[in-house]
């Protein structure tokens, strides 16, 4: 009697279904355990090796998840070497899912799965087999624990647990400059095949933006992305499993990215020159006029502050700032003995800067 690991000799044979690990291979091939790993005995039994060779599996049953077909799922078959084949051998199975999600033929020992099983759900069952004569209920065999594993299929997508996303950015950042990582999980067996794979492809936000394949970081693709010309993106990243090819399933999210403003936009005065008319009677220290410079960018880097700068129109005028309307207050700073003639002006804008 055979069993299906190396440390001892079981007297029970578990005839194993093997299976093929390869996508797509995920039927039983009933066990013929390769003569090569055999080993006969000197009372003539025959060990098994459990060397994995060429790719094949022994010492579990594997089942397809999410079997569809109309019959039951043949999954492997339980033999004693006792058994002649005259009936008088009486199998029996216990354990997770016996008599319920797998049922035995106790005579021929054959094992089937009668429900579709979800090995995300449930990656395997523990289960016993019992070998017994029918007649004197004598155990033949002592009591063999073993495993049906539940085969994966790429039955899930790729998901994105959250999102939408926010994100922002620089303006004007380097190419390459990093904006956010996103991570997909799939919830099929990330051991076996490409049912886990996972590659990150962009849908939408070129060429603005990259996505690195295997990382999902967003990236900038673009130099001189500039705010004050569009500052917001939608980035579509999609998640593929079966490493990116054609037939996988994907999921995909978005990321809201916008552009943080940089200083990168001095004030500018929307004319070269203003006349102010100043009447005699203007009182020292009272406003005579108002100048607005404007600045695209915006919070502290539009911040302006307005000075004179030449000599003589920073001895009769002094100009201060309106911090609410960002406005130049320009007021007569002394009294005049004559008329104000029309005046060359210049005021010189200053960025205020951290
Ligand atoms: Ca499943
Ligand atoms: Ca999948
Ligand atoms: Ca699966
Ligand atoms: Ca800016």
């Amino acid at each position: 009697m055979r069993i299906s690991t190396t440390s001892c000799l079981c007297p029970f044979l578990v005839c194993l279904c093997f299976i093929q690990r390869c996508y797509g291979a995920g039927h039983h091939v009933p066990a013929k355990v390769p003569s090569k790993n055999q080993t006969k005995l000197a009372n003539g039994e025959t060990e098994v090796h459990h060397r994995p060779k060429r790719g094949w599996i022994w010492n579990q049953f594997f089942v397809l998840e999410e079997h569809l077909g109309p019959d039951a799922q043949y999954v492997g078959k339980l033999h004693s070497n006792s058994d002649k084949g005259d009936g008088s051998v009486r199998y029996i199975l216990s354990g997770e899912g016996a008599g319920t999600i797998f049922i035995i033929d106790e005579v021929t020992g054959d094992i089937h799965a009668t429900k579709s099983l979800d090995r995300e759900r449930k990656t395997h069952y523990v289960l016993h087999a019992q070998a017994l004569d029918r007649y004197t209920e004598e155990a033949l065999e002592p009591k063999s624990e073993f495993i049906i594993k539940v085969q994966d299929i790429n039955d899930n997508a790729p998901k994105f647990p959250d999102g939408p996303f926010v994100a922002t950015v620089p303006e004007m950042s380097e190419v390459g400059t990093s904006v956010l990582q996103v991570t997909a999980s799939d919830a099929d067996d990330p051991t076996y095949g490409n049912s886990a794979r996972i590659v990150y492809s962009i849908l939408q936000g070129q060429p603005y933006f990259s996505v690195d394949p295997k990382t999902g970081i967003i990236r900038t693709a673009l130099s001189d992305m500039d705010r004050e010309a569009r500052e917001h993106y939608t980035v579509v990243i999609q998640a593929k499993d079966m490493a990116g090819q054609v037939g996988g399933l994907s999921g995909s999210t978005t990321i809201n990215i916008t552009l943080t403003d940089v200083n990168d936009n001095p004030p500018m005065f929307p004319q070269k020159n203003y006349q102010l008319y100043v009447p005699e009677s203007a009182q020292v220290g009272k406003p005579v006029g108002k100048i607005k410079a404007n600045d695209e960018d915006l919070g502290i880097n539009a911040d302006i502050k307005y000075s004179i700068i030449n000599s003589e129109g920073a001895n009769t005028f002094s100009i201060s700032t309106d911090r609410d309307t960002r406005e130049g207050i320009i007021s007569l700073k002394k009294a005049r003995t004559c008329c104000l003639q029309d005046r060359n002006v210049i005021f010189q804008r200053l960025l205020r800067r951290k």
